[in-house]
């Protein structure tokens, strides 16, 4: 039966005169805006997209602990040490919430993290390029932490009820993720001429990487209009992209630190900036596990995940008690 289970999509002429009038009675709750819940019934496809999505996006909370935890024992002073360590120990508690929404969509956490580290799933490009200096942490903040949120705040609004609502504790965190990032990072760009160009040259390595981040281009992403007509997904990719650039322009102005692209510029007609090429080889680079750090970030994560059996033992073993 086509209604729970997670494989597959049907075409038309596989379903039944039940299935259809389901069909047309679930996108109808859509389109009232209502919220989907974990027993409420739902096509396949939607199930699918669900898991897909909320387990990448755990994945890569997960794997983004990385490049900042590298930094962890090279903070200059306690009280930025203190401050990175509680925004990754965030980061572990957004992959904890978002492995569980997972989970109410009938998905066991242990094949989600089987299906990362086989190859199979993907996580964010973003975090495949690595943090060479501590100006890099600041750039990660301002440039990562903000466009994660540009995609974030509108999956508040998701359709799918658990999703949505791990998502506006995700955003809080996220937003003062981003001030502390581009609090490092304006502290910098205003000190000495060396500190300076360490912001200036973390700007201009993590600035691509992060326009990356919203996914292809809307002609080429596959998800989009599905996702859009089911509410998943509420502004597309290039959309939120532009938004994410419009607000960020100002910001560099402001610490005096210049977006690498020569060809932004204020397009006053559209109420936009334009922008240049994204170097979308690149990204399908990255994407197929070819990026600065791919292997490294596997190989990191898999030793943690051996590394930890024990700890899934021993819970187990105090579980059966
Ligand atoms: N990287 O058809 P679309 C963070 C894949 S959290 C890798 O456009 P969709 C917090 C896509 O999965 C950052 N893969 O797909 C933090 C699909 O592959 P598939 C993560 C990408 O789903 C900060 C294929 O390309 N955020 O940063 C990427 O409609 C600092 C076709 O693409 C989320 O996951 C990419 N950049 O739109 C942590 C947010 N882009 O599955 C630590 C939730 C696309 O067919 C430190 N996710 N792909 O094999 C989303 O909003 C969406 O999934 C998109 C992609 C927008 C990412």
């Amino acid at each position: 039966m086509y209604t729970q289970s997670l494989n597959g999509t049907p075409t038309d002429s596989d379903l039944s005169q039940d299935d259809r009038e389901a069909l047309v009675r679930f996108q109808a709750r859509i389109d009232r805006d209502e919220k989907i819940e974990p027993n409420d019934w739902m096509p396949a496809a939607y199930r699918k997209t669900l898991v897909r999505q909320i387990s990448q996006h755990a994945h890569s909370e997960v794997i983004g602990m990385q490049p900042e935890g590298a930094w962890l024992s090279r903070a200059p002073t306690l009280k930025r040490k203190g401050v990175l360590m509680a925004k990754i120990q965030d980061e572990a508690g957004h992959g904890l919430y978002l492995y569980s929404a997972a989970e109410t969509l009938g998905v066991a956490r242990s094949d989600l993290v089987d299906q990362l580290l086989s190859g199979k799933a993907k996580y964010s490009s973003i975090f495949n390029y690595p943090t060479l200096n501590w100006a890099d942490l600041g750039a990660v903040g301002w440039l990562v932490d903000g466009a994660a949120i540009m995609n974030q705040i509108p999956l508040c609004r998701c359709s799918y009820g658990p999703y949505a609502r791990a998502m506006i504790r995700v955003c809080k965190e996220e937003s003062f993720h981003q001030r502390q990032g581009y609090e490092l990072i304006s502290d910098m760009a205003n000190g000495t001429p060396e500190q300076h160009q360490m912001a200036q040259d973390a700007l201009d390595r993590w600035w691509w990487p992060a326009l990356m981040m919203f996914g292809p281009s809307d002609k080429d992403s596959a998800h989009s209009s599905k996702s859009m007509q089911w509410k998943i997904k509420r502004f597309t990719n290039d959309e939120l992209r532009q938004k994410f650039i419009d607000a960020t322009v100002p910001q560099g102005d402001r610490i005096g630190l210049k977006l690498p692209d020569p060809d932004l510029k204020w397009n006053a007609s559209e109420g936009h900036y334009d922008y240049g090429e994204i170097d979308w080889e690149e990204f399908k680079r990255v994407l197929n596990g070819d990026g600065p750090c791919n292997v490294e970030r596997m190989e990191i994560r898999t030793a943690a995940h051996e590394n930890g059996a024990w700890v899934r033992e021993a819970a187990a073993a105090h579980a059966e008690k």
